[in-house]
């Protein structure tokens, strides 16, 4: 299904959702569901010789299937699967050695930050984060030494987008830049930065493509055999491989994209108006509005716009606080990509590590709320946001700027039910 004014959908997108992945290796007894492969080894032939499947660190049929539909589903030849999203970010690191270089986009998700300034710049990997919006600062930011450019757009969770076209054509420039792009805030569904000539696609299948909150995995997908096979060896030497059963249920959770993203899509934006509008509300970070500085960029590289959105609430962290306590359909929790709508502050939970300056310098602060909108309906979950707000800011003015503790504990006062 197409959204006006963004890029065509591939009109065979949903096919490819429901049907790829599977072949006879598989599914083995016509079985239209595949089973989930437990065996941890695989026997050999008399001669000494396997079949396709050795040791279910190196490959096995369950992950296989997966493997194959992301690569589809990415408009890519090649997909690998691993046990996290963060398994893939540092699978896609691990192609570099020590003296590279690589250009980061300034903001990413702050796991990613923490797992390469903890783990990865010791190993003599050096990291430049620059403000991915405009090419010309990565041009800028290039040495002799870059061997990648990293980018996440939407960034999480400040909402920036990155040209893919025109961060391609700067690289491009330059050979041997291996290009990254961490697609987790879209879903394939939604933008296949592949198709701009991007080499490796980064998935956190944890969100979006499982879609019900009830698996932790990854995956990178690319066009280019000389990467996957490299990437294919980190991912089995490593051993950061995902499970036969959180395969199976990531590939059912998978099959019914199509039909959940549009609903995300419709719910966010009924949302980020209503927001918009609201006395309580300072501003609303969401690319699918009119208002956001990037949109017509979205529009030209994108199919539409997931159901990921921030905030700023008037006020400060008292209020925000506030407001979490008050919400009563949204829950406070981090991740997203699910069915169920979720509210978390990104100071105390995704980017709980970076520092105070690095998030002053993202505009981060704790006046900041970050949604990921589920698939309930959209004028439920305004009405939560408006009573959470009004409750959290009415109140705070009223009461002279402390926070209620009556409130907080499920007290009423002030709250609009
Ligand atoms: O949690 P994991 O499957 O390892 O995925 C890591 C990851 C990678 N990339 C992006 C853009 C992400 O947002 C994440 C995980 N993010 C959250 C848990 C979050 O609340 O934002």
């Amino acid at each position: 299904m197409s959204v006006e004014g963004y890029l065509p959908q591939d009109e065979h997108f949903a096919t490819r959702v429901v049907h790829s992945g599977l072949d006879e290796t598989c599914i083995p007894h016509g079985a239209i569901v595949p089973p989930i492969t437990l065996s941890s080894t695989y026997r050999m032939k008399p001669g000494g010789a396997w079949d396709e499947f050795v040791y279910s660190r190196l490959g096995s049929p369950s992950r296989l299937i997966i493997e194959k539909a992301i690569a589809k589903l990415e408009d890519g030849k090649y997909g690998l699967a691993f046990s996290a999203g963060l398994s893939a970010v540092k699978a896609a690191t691990m192609l570099l050695s020590a003296g590279d270089h690589i250009v980061v986009s300034d903001d990413v998700y702050g796991g990613s930050t923490t797992l390469w300034r903890h783990h990865t710049e010791r190993t003599g990997i050096v990291f430049s984060y620059v403000d991915a919006r405009n090419a010309s600062l990565i041009e800028s930011a290039i040495t002799p030494q870059t061997k990648m450019v990293y980018l996440e757009t939407p960034s999480n969770p400040t909402m920036k987008i990155a040209d893919l076209e025109a961060v391609v054509a700067v690289c491009r420039r330059h050979p041997g830049i291996i290009t990254v792009c961490d697609n987790t805030f879209m879903s394939p569904y939604f933008q296949r930065p592949l198709n701009f000539g991007i080499d490796i696609v980064i998935e956190s299948i944890t969100k979006y493509l499982n879609g019900h909150s009830d698996v932790v995995m990854g995956a990178v997908a690319t066009n280019r055999e000389d990467l996957y096979e490299r990437l294919k060896l980190i991912q089995i030497d490593s051993g950061m491989v995902p499970g036969p059963f959180d395969c199976y249920m990531a590939f059912r959770g998978m099959r019914t994209l199509h039909v959940r993203m549009p609903h995300h899509m419709r719910g966010a934006l009924h949302v980020a108006k209503f927001l918009e509008d609201h006395p309580h509300v300072e501003r609303v970070l969401y690319p699918g509005l009119e208002s956001h500085p990037q949109h017509e960029l979205v529009k030209r590289q994108a199919y539409g716009c997931s159901g990921m959105l921030s905030f700023y609430i008037r006020g400060g962290r008292p209020e925000a606080m506030e407001f979490f306590r008050q919400l009563k359909l949204f829950t406070m929790a981090g991740s997203l990509g699910g069915y169920e709508s979720l509210a978390v502050g990104p100071t105390f939970s995704t980017h709980v590590r970076n520092s105070k300056e690095e998030l002053d310098s993202l505009n981060i602060t704790g006046a900041m709320v970050r949604l990921s909108i589920g698939l309930e309906s959209p004028s439920d979950l305004c009405a939560d946001l408006d009573q959470a707000l009004r409750a959290a800011c009415a109140e705070r003015s009223e009461g002279g700027g402390s926070t209620s503790a009556a409130a907080g504990n499920g007290g009423s006062a002030g709250v609009a039910e």
